[in-house]
């Protein structure tokens, strides 16, 4: 019989928390055969990632997974084999308390969130005892290097990427603009229609609403518009299925990334790319940029390698002014910036697989 696996996920904002653990729940069904339900609180958000997901049902059935939602938790026993829980989301109380009183309780992991600080390597892996029951729950750590989990690369991924890159490309400079809220974008906008090539910016609907509104003197963005500025267009596109959103990084010259999942899928593009971490009380995004950023151009050669860690650091500071100045080396680097991500892809292929290792750990252990 399959072994059974819950995946709880409760979305915080955003779409990273429910867009990794879909990733991961349909990669479980899909490629190790597991029978996984994932446990989620807000199906109108899996609904935007996937549009084949019903918001009015409870129970459902996709790509092999039998998604719930989280207020049902009546219906979560028997126990599974595997539970996981995502981005230390809490599972329900009733659900610890049946786990602490089950003869064998199931393998209890906690998915963390990507981190290319070095400590993430001493932690990865450890079971923690939990002070008022009798489980431990393990850490699992996504990263860079073989002493963490990895990262999450669904069989066929690099196939298909390969496959857009040998298509022909638009001479304008493509470049996918997802980021958050970012008081420097006026400025970059200015610096790509006062430039002397064509620029296409593709921003998806609902991104950098209050920049497009300032720049574009109150012509609120919705999808399907075109502005044109200059040697500037920028084309509104509706938020596409998670599936089709490998194909806007494959398609683009430049992308500019967030938050977690769309960080990883833009280091699989293997494409020029420029990460905006998710914004942390004191700073603490700061730390993971930096982390990113030294291990990132650990290798590049000097020239790129200035012009990407000072764009990064613009564009993250949220200065106008500097963004601008750092556009033109930056602009010069995205050749070699995009020979660089081949190699980088190259050797994060060479990295345990997040879902594989997972599944080899568990099965360890069961
Ligand atoms: O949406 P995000 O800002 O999510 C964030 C991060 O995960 C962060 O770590 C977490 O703490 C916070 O949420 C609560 O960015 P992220 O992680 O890149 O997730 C975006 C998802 O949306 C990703 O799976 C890709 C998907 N997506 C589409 O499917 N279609 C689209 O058109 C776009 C723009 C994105």
């Amino acid at each position: 019989m399959a072994e059974r696996w819950h995946v709880f996920c409760r979305v915080v904002d955003n779409y990273g928390d429910a867009g990794v653990s879909w990733r991961l729940a349909r990669q479980l069904a899909a490629e190790h055969g597991v029978a996984v339900t994932l446990w989620i609180d807000r199906l109108a958000t899996l609904a935007r990632l996937d549009p084949g997901v019903d918001t009015t049902a409870r129970a459902q059935t996709l790509h092999g997974v039998f998604v719930r939602h989280l207020a049902d938790d009546a219906a979560m026993t028997p126990l599974p084999d595997v539970v996981i829980e995502a981005f230390g989301c809490g599972l329900p109380g009733a659900y610890l308390h049946a786990m602490a009183h089950a003869p064998a309780p199931p393998l209890w992991i906690n998915l963390e969130y990507l981190s290319a600080e070095p400590w993430v390597d001493t932690v990865h892996g450890l079971a923690s005892p939990q002070p008022q029951l009798p489980l431990a729950r393990y850490f699992w750590f996504p990263g860079f290097t073989p002493r963490t989990g990895g990262l999450i690369r669904e069989a066929g991924l690099l196939a298909a990427r390969d496959a857009v890159a040998a298509e022909p490309r638009d001479p304008a400079l493509a470049i996918l603009l997802f980021c958050y809220a970012n008081r420097a974008l006026p400025a970059l906008f200015d610096a790509w229609s006062e430039g002397d090539e064509p620029i296409r910016c593709i921003v998806p609907e609902g991104v950098a609403t209050a920049a497009l509104d300032q720049w574009l003197s109150g012509a609120v963005p919705h999808a399907g518009q075109s502005h044109t500025h200059g040697r500037l267009r920028i084309d509104i596109v509706p938020f596409v299925p998670q599936r089709a959103f490998d194909g806007l990084l494959w398609r683009s010259d430049l992308n500019f990334v967030r938050g977690e999942d769309s960080f990883v899928r833009a280091q699989w593009a293997a494409r020029a790319f420029v990460w905006q971490p998710y914004p942390q009380d004191e700073n603490a995004h700061r730390l993971k940029l930096d982390a990113f950023v030294a291990r990132y151009a650990a290798d590049l050669p000097q020239a790129p390698r200035s012009a990407f860690v000072a764009f990064s650091d613009a564009f993250n500071a949220e200065g106008g002014p500097a963004v601008a100045a750092a556009w033109p080396a930056f602009r010069t680097a995205i050749a070699a910036l995009e020979a660089h991500g081949r190699r980088w892809a190259g050797a994060l292929q060479e990295l345990p697989e997040l879902t594989a290792g997972l599944v080899r750990f568990a099965r360890g252990r069961l």
